[in-house]
């Protein structure tokens, strides 16, 4: 008797097939599907999701382990698609830690020594040296000391920055100093130069950018949000921004995606705005780690990045 294969369902919307064809590399012994199963199919056990279509999720047979194309899942809590007691599996792989890592300290290095402000003085033919620092002398806050906060704080530390992580274990990172819990957020941002946020988007984390976090930071700094929209509160950044508590704000996501024309962050010259692409994910390294995740679901181990409910990521 032939063994059964079994059958992974890519219900992503951007390039299924390209997905389908990595898969199958992967795991040549099951059957992947980029079309829909209908109710009466055999089982599914495999769903790989990004943003599904609502519906979606509900109406594959036997599904046994979303597997998720983000690092980011809020979205599926929030939609209630997901049965309880099913396992999302979030997307934890290095091209996004080294996505996430250049944007960053791209970011940061290009504030840290003023290239915006020297573009802007070559547009006037003006030769104006500004007072220039070490890393040493800046403080960098990073919010979340996670797949994607630790190693960017590590490269923080390598570049010689002062640098501070935040989270909600107090997870330690070699060079970096540790702050835990919602008690010690202030202390973790109070002076720093340069935060960034890479939380996760939880009833927890959300709103947690506000005006007394901004106000805490040393004047004049510099905010970079990679994580997501959910995380700020709009006019009190756009305030800190205006009052020159802030010089500049770089972010890459946003509580409406696409960032709606109207919307006053477009038009912020201290904004500078990318369209969630700081840590895309590339398909021929998600792919190995999630086709990595089923052998060892296969095999009767336990699978990894498995999202805690309760905490929401
Ligand atoms: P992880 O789950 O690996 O890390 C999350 C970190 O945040 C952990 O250190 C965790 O603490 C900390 N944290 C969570 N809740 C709290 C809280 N209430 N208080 C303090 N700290 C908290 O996530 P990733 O690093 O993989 O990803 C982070 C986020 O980045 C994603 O959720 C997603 O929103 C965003 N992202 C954005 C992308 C983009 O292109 N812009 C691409 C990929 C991700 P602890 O260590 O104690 O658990
Ligand atoms: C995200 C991702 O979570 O793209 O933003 O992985």
């Amino acid at each position: 008797m032939l063994p059964v294969m079994k059958r992974i369902f890519i219900a992503s919307r951007g390039n299924p097939e390209h997905l389908a064809s990595l898969f199958r590399a992967e795991l040549p012994m099951h059957e992947v599907l980029t079309a829909a199963p209908g109710p009466g199919d055999a089982p599914v056990p495999y769903i790989v999701v990004g943003r599904p279509t609502p519906g979606v999720i509900g109406a594959v047979p036997g599904i046994e382990v979303v597997l998720s194309l983000n690092a980011g899942i809020e979205h599926l809590l929030a939609s209630g698609e997901v049965p309880a007691g099913l396992p999302i599996v979030r997307l934890v792989d290095d091209g996004l830690v080294e996505g996430m890592a250049d944007w960053v300290l791209g970011h940061a290095l290009a504030w840290h020594r003023n290239f915006a402000l020297y573009r802007d003085l070559q547009a006037k033919g003006v030769w104006e040296p500004q007072p220039e620092k070490l890393a040493r002398e800046r403080i960098v806050t990073v919010l979340g000391a996670g797949a994607l906060g630790a190693p960017v704080a590590a490269h923080f530390v390598r570049f010689g920055f002062n640098t501070r992580v935040w989270s909600r274990s107090g997870r330690g990172i070699e060079g970096a100093r540790s702050f835990a819990g919602r008690e010690h957020l202030l202390d973790a941002v109070r002076g720093a130069d340069i935060l960034v946020s890479l939380l996760p988007l939880t009833a927890e984390t959300e709103n947690i950018l506000d005006a007394s976090v901004f106000g805490a930071l040393g004047h004049g700094g510099f905010f970079i949000n990679g994580a997501r929209g959910g995380h700020v509160v709009d006019a009190d950044l756009i305030a800190a921004l205006d009052s020159g508590q802030l010089t500049a704000a770089a972010l890459d996501v946003f509580r409406t995606e696409p960032l709606p024309p109207e919307h006053p962050f477009w038009r912020h010259a201290k904004i500078m705005i990318s369209p969630h692409v700081a840590a895309p994910t590339h398909a021929h390294t998600a792919v190995k780690q999630m086709a990595e995740n089923i052998r060892r679901y296969e095999r009767g181990e336990p699978l990894t990045h498995v999202v805690d409910r309760t905490l929401g990521y």
